[in-house]
């Protein structure tokens, strides 16, 4: 009973002629593998059902690192940082180029937060935003802190796992574009245009992305009090 209840707006949906798919797409870098941690957006202007972004994304601030460490919001999302560290970080954000350096660094949001005491709420403030593209964040306290969050107004955004997949759900029929970027990227991917339709296969997406290897354990920083 329940299952026919949850069914049905769906139905009453497709019977009104709004077609819609998925999107699966694997984003590759520049040797043809799997590119973990890039943002894919997809852009459409086909008539059809939207999806809600999330009202709230929560980026943390925990054992000198923020978490995620790379992140995707809608402009319409607030985005809150928690230190849930006992020190205090900071938080810098602002847009970041090619290469990893500020567009330009006298420009962003920039404020400090308290380290957890025992028993006691993290310090966390509110941050909303009015410009799209990638952001860089760090802590002014810990040069080691690097994180990257991604602003768009499309409802169809997100992060490629571990084998650069991707999947945007109930996309409308119809012609689309896909955007792809990297943080380690030195030179803009072209937006790949696409046809969505029912039965579409996964989208390849090639990039010139040469990702930079993961610091070995040896080159983390100590981190104080552990
Ligand atoms: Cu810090």
């Amino acid at each position: 009973m329940l299952l026919s209840l949850r069914l049905l707006p769906l139905t009453l949906l497709m019977a009104a002629g709004a077609q819609a798919a998925d999107v699966d797409v694997q984003v590759l870098d520049r040797d043809g593998k799997p590119l973990a941690g890039a943002v894919v957006v997809l852009e459409t202007s086909s008539p059809g059902a939207r999806p809600a972004p999330p009202a709230e994304l929560v980026i943390s601030q925990e054992k000198m690192k923020f978490q995620p460490e790379m992140a995707v919001a809608h402009l319409s999302t607030k985005v809150r940082f928690t230190n849930l560290d006992r020190w205090d970080h900071h938080v810098r954000g602002g847009q970041v180029g090619p290469g990893g350096v500020y567009v330009d660094a006298s420009r962003g949001y920039s404020f400090r937060l308290a380290g957890r005491a025992p028993g006691k709420a993290p310090s966390s403030a509110e941050q909303s935003f009015t410009q799209t593209g990638p952001q860089m964040l760090g802590c002014h306290l810990h040069g080691s802190m690097r994180a990257y969050l991604y602003v768009t107004d499309s409802p169809w955004a997100a992060v490629s796992d571990a084998e650069g997949r991707v999947r945007l759900a109930g996309v409308p029929n119809g012609a689309a574009r896909l955007r792809v970027w990297h943080a380690d990227e030195l030179i803009e991917t072209p937006q790949q245009a696409l046809n969505v339709t029912d039965g579409l296969p996964a989208q390849r997406l090639a990039t010139q992305v040469v990702p930079r290897k993961p610091k070995k354990a040896s080159e983390e920083l100590k981190i104080p009090g552990y």
